[in-house]
């Protein structure tokens, strides 16, 4: 992720007026002493832009403006170095602290926001001195808002879920297996015997890595798992990669020479929806969990569970059999995820195929912020069947 060039990540602008906390804010999302934080005003007068992970949400260039104030550059200056960093922001946070009674800036730069369609969240700072009343700022500012305390860190994961959901579109995942696939790759694709999806249709994201595959100019070879011999017996050389159905895995692992790359469905709209590697971690805290321990099992839909329902009666099964603990285990379906996770010590979400990446991130974040574990069915699946390492290689 750190090759990701600078073009590509996400722009994430800083506007406010010096001392609003504008450098306290970059320190306190970042987790790290980048931003010089002072009293006084400020050395510099140019934007700074900074490179770096943030994670979750992945690879962002901050731009702080500071200096571009009433105080630092005036008239014309202050347009050009404005528009100048407009130009280049993706998403911006419009910082307003509680001390300060005037609002003709933040109006000025709220309106340029407007102008070029640029998502903005209000950011109102300073929250452990004073507060400011949102509803009054609503009027004059169409943004949401997330009330903070850059010098406390209250409330600052709650302004990365923000910027998570209010990123642009564009930086969604492009591609599920783009990155993995060449033009005339062989894949061959597994769905189980008992195919769940309603008659005459395919699970969306079978139908979403088959477009996939197409548009990567590779070949997409579809058969349930009682046809998967058939298919290598078929084929003049081994498939360059195989993607399974999570629920025959194990079937599928044992049918295939070690030597050809396998991956899952749910692992691949995992990749793709949200952070691999953190859902890897998720699922090495399984081996961790003891008698009382209480796991989320969360989807983002609600649908009739049938019998042997995955997220209500396999996966809890599994876990039993796996940990040999008396675990709590709450399921939780819907949009609503709930805002306080400490109580989990593991968090198991479905594939969330109804959600898009963004929707996903947001609840990844959260549980990061939380120190919550989490982790998917496929990867939680994977791992359980001793295979993590292997259907996962080609991706992280
Ligand atoms: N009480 C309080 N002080 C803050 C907060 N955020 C920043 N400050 C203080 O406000 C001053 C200006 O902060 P700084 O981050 O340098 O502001 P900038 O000029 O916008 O970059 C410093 O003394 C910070 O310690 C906050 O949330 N609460
Ligand atoms: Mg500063």
């Amino acid at each position: 992720m750190l090759d990701t060039p600078k073009a590509n990540r996400l722009h994430i602008a800083i506007f406010g007026r010096r001392n609003a906390g504008k450098s306290s804010l970059i320190n306190a999302i970042t987790g790290q002493e980048i931003a010089l934080v002072s009293d006084f005003a400020g050395t510099t007068t140019d934007p700074v832009y900074k490179a770096m992970e943030l994670l979750p949400i992945g690879p962002v260039v901050i731009i702080d403006t500071a200096g571009i104030d009433d105080e630092g550059e005036v008239g014309e200056l202050r347009v050009k170095k404005t528009k100048e960093v407009l130009d280049k922001t993706d998403l911006a946070l419009l910082v307003f602290s509680a001390e300060n009674k005037d609002l003709s800036m933040e109006n000025e730069w709220y309106e340029n926001l407007k102008e070029r369609k640029i998502p903005t969240i209000g950011v109102i700072n300073k929250v452990d001195i004073k507060d400011i009343d949102e509803e009054e700022l609503k009027k004059e500012f169409d943004i949401p808002f997330v009330k903070v305390s850059a010098k406390s860190k209250l409330n600052i994961g709650k302004l990365k879920e923000a910027i998570q959901q209010n990123a642009p579109d564009d930086y969604e995942m492009k591609t599920i297996l783009g990155d993995v696939v060449k033009p005339k790759d062989v894949v061959v694709l597994v769905a189980p015997q008992d195919i769940q999806a309603p008659k005459g249709r395919l699970i969306l994201p079978q139908v979403q890595v088959i477009r996939d595959i197409l548009d990567n100019d590779a070949l997409a070879l579809t058969v349930k798992d009682s046809e998967l011999h058939d298919i290598l017996k078929v084929l003049n050389r081994k498939p360059d990669l195989v993607v399974t159905d999570s629920q025959v895995f194990e079937k599928v692992n044992n049918m295939l020479d070690k030597d050809i790359p396998l991956t899952s469905f749910s692992i691949l709209m995992a990749r793709y929806k949200g952070e691999l590697k953190m859902l890897i971690e998720g699922a090495k805290t399984i081996d961790t969990l003891k008698d009382g321990d209480k796991v989320l099992i969360a989807e983002s839909c609600t649908h009739h569970p049938l019998r042997g329902d995955i997220g209500r009666e396999k996966l809890p099964n599994w876990l039993k059999e796996r940990t040999k603990a008396n675990l709590e285990i709450v399921v939780n379906a819907g949009v609503d995820f709930p805002e306080d996770l400490s109580e989990y010590k593991l968090i198991i979400h479905c594939g969330a195929c109804m959600f898009n990446r963004k929707q996903m991130m947001t609840r990844m974040i959260r549980a990061k912020e939380q120190n919550v574990p989490i982790t998917n069915y496929g990867v939680a699946i994977a791992y359980m069947n001793g295979i993590l390492d292997r259907v996962t290689g080609m991706l992280v």
